[in-house]
């Protein structure tokens, strides 16, 4: 406590640095035209030492309505237990991004390896810019006992933790020393987590003894608050240069990315495309900015794209990027855009985006920047001819997934095809419903033959492409959108990396459809393996054979007993009818099910022209590397710095 006495004039209340935390996440706001919501639905958990008598009774006092001073709380933060600290954060991503943004989830973990194991969780929100509160706890800031257990000694730095790991992985990062930092690490926080361009990981760490320490905090910190989520308008020059550079296009191209979904932007741009006619390939964020049977809409684009956006984009001469953050896989690596007069115009509320591609940026939110658009390209549009070639491309890619959605290759090989599976996904799926994915090959399969009907029916989380996302990313949609259906698509790896939060959804009541394929391995690092020349080595699930390589038999592993011993109800399908029968039934459920399907390691999917650079060895004893080399020198040659 401070020398000086403080201002007589300032009302406070006795807190600990914890209490003063969960009363103020309980009076936080987002409003955003004119609808205002409560910021943090809840807060996921796993207590250790580091937090259970700090945050955790932080959290019992909530709970029990205990707070002795009469302040009523402007809303009721709800806790849940989680079951692994990465989870939890992967929970919290799914939430904000089905919420568009507008709200979010805060974690708590212990000290040592419960904060480190959000680290990933960290990363994966901050690459796709999603909002998430992080509270790992910290080493004493006393020092009076340390090293505490799970305390790392750096001998060069006392004040050094295991939690600077968050520093490059978080858009704000804070650690508390003093009580009396607290309200401005929580308005930092809330900054940065409200604005648009700045959005991802919040970290703020509290060190396990500041967290039940108490200290008079200022009644004002815990006034109710509403953060106004920013919609930039966009400055006319650049509006004026943009619709200059478009009018002169004769085969202009959107590429929609997240922004568009975030901002709410898919009616904007559906007027947009419509009155200019211009065509529309989507990232993975931006799956589901148009529908998919629009004849503007020319699907996914890039890596995994459509024949129709990879055939438009080739020879594209102005690209309008939207909310897109042109990762490789958007642009095939810098391959997508071969017009040798291609000029990019940006429109991202990030100025890191806006610029991109020597792009002139339009640096606003995606649906003010659309409206100005249209306005200022009135009497524009591309030719008929134009239009009508998109929604030839269009029909010809839905014909092609419609062959691999019905190859019947299942029934004559007697293992279904991956493919076969999207599509009893996509026949028993309601426009509403979300289908979710992360890692594996499914991604790709999902983002090139998926058919988006709803701005949140497409959740793949591409930005980190984490392995593990998909089961608690999918719980925490669910907890987002108890009015839709959840398909959690996930393979065997990716199913055994993180499992375990479907206790979590049993104990939260929250239901998904667990979709889970088993290919006794990676399909898609095997397949990336043997087109790389390093033929499929490592990426099977197998037992080590009698010659010492894992090239033995399958193992025995039983995957949808493990789902079934979680408490989730598992029903096994074998061919098409009876998988469609079992998503029918999950569908009809109110209870949490998985369908367990066994599929082929070698399944096909469309090819529509992408490329994606892996680099292959210079140099090598194997022909079959020496081979992929050749292949992979002939494809970089199509590869543009776009400078
Ligand atoms: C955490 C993590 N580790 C490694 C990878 C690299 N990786 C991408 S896909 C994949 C295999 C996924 O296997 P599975 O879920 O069975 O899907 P499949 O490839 O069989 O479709 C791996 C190892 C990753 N994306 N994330
Ligand atoms: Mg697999």
């Amino acid at each position: 406590m401070s020398a000086v006495p403080p201002n007589p004039a300032v009302q406070t209340v006795r807190l600990t640095v914890s209490q003063a935390v969960v009363r103020f996440l309980q009076a936080q706001f987002s409003e955003r035209d004119g609808v205002r919501q409560q910021f943090f639905g809840g807060v996921f958990g796993i207590f250790g030492h580091g937090n259970v008598a700090g945050v955790g009774q932080a959290l019992l006092e909530a709970e029990e309505g205990a707070l002795g001073d009469g302040w009523e709380p402007p809303a009721q933060v709800r806790y849940m237990t989680g079951r692994n600290e990465q989870a939890m954060v992967h929970a919290a991503v799914g939430y904000a991004r089905q919420k568009d943004r507008l709200q979010t989830l805060a974690v708590t973990a212990s000290v040592g390896p419960g904060s480190s194991n959000m680290l990933t969780g960290a990363a994966l929100a901050t690459i796709n810019r999603i909002p998430v509160l992080l509270l790992p706890a910290d080493v004493f800031a006393t020092r009076v006992a340390s090293p505490v257990l799970q305390e790392l000694e750096q001998p060069y730095g006392y004040d050094v933790s295991v939690n600077d790991a968050f520093r490059p992985l978080s858009k704000f990062f804070d650690r508390v020393w003093r009580p009396e930092q607290l309200p401005s690490a929580l308005l930092g926080a809330m900054r940065v987590l409200t604005d648009p361009a700045e959005t991802g990981a919040a970290t703020i760490c509290l060190p396990e003894d500041l967290q039940a320490e108490a200290w008079d905090f200022p009644v004002e910190l815990f006034r109710e608050r509403t953060w106004r989520i920013a919609r930039p308008v966009p400055e006319k020059v650049a509006i004026a240069e943009a619709a200059e550079l478009i009018r002169s296009a004769k085969a202009p191209l959107v590429v929609a990315g997240g922004g568009v979904v975030y901002s709410q932007a898919t009616e904007a741009l559906r007027t947009f495309v419509e009155a200019t006619g211009i065509p529309v390939g989507q990232s993975q964020a931006g799956k589901g900015a148009i529908r998919y049977d629009h004849p503007l809409s020319l699907g996914a684009i890039g890596s995994t794209g459509t024949t129709a956006a990879n055939e438009i984009a080739a020879e594209a001469d102005v690209v309008i990027g939207i909310g897109t953050r042109y990762s490789d896989f958007t642009t095939g690596s810098r391959t997508a855009f071969q017009n040798p007069d291609v000029r990019f115009v940006n429109v991202n509320v990030a100025s890191l985006d806006a610029v991109k591609h020597a792009g002139l940026p339009v640096q606003a939110d995606a649906r003010e920047a659309l409206e100005a658009l249209t306005a200022a390209l009135e009497g524009f549009s591309t030719p008929d001819a134009y239009r009508e070639r998109a929604a030839r491309l269009n029909r010809a890619w839905d014909a092609v997934v419609d062959r691999f959605f019905h190859s019947g290759i299942g029934e004559e090989k007697g293992l279904l095809a991956q493919a076969e599976v999207i599509g009893a996904v996509d026949e028993v799926a309601d426009d509403r419903d979300v289908v979710v994915c992360a890692a594996g090959s499914l991604p790709g399969d999902l983002h090139c033959m998926w058919r988006s009907r709803d701005p949140k029916q497409y959740h793949v989380e591409y930005g980190y492409s984490c392995m593990g996302y998909e089961i608690p990313g999918g719980i925490g949609v669910a907890l987002a959108a108890p009015d839709r259906d959840v398909f959690i698509t996930v393979g065997d790896g990716s199913y055994l990396m993180m499992p375990t939060e479907l206790v979590t959804a049993v104990q939260e009541d929250a239901k998904v459809i667990v979709v889970l394929l088993q290919n006794h391995g990676f399909a898609s690092i095997g397949a990336l393996s043997e087109q790389h020349g390093s033929q499929r080595f490592g990426t099977k699930y197998r037992k080590r054979s009698e010659s010492g390589r894992l090239e033995g038999g399958k193992l025995p592993v039983d995957l949808a007993a493990n789902v079934e011993s979680l408490g989730i109800r598992t029903l096994r399908a074998g061919t098409r009818e009876e998988l469609v029968a079992a998503l029918q039934d999950a569908k009809a459920s109110a209870e949490s099910t998985c369908v367990y399907v066994e599929t082929d390691l070698y399944s096909e999917a469309p090819d529509g022209g992408g490329w994606w650079d892996v680099p292959v060895s210079e140099v090598s004893h194997l022909e079959s590397t020496r081979t992929a080399r050749t292949w992979y020198e002939g494809e970089k040659r199509t590869q543009r710095p776009l400078l």
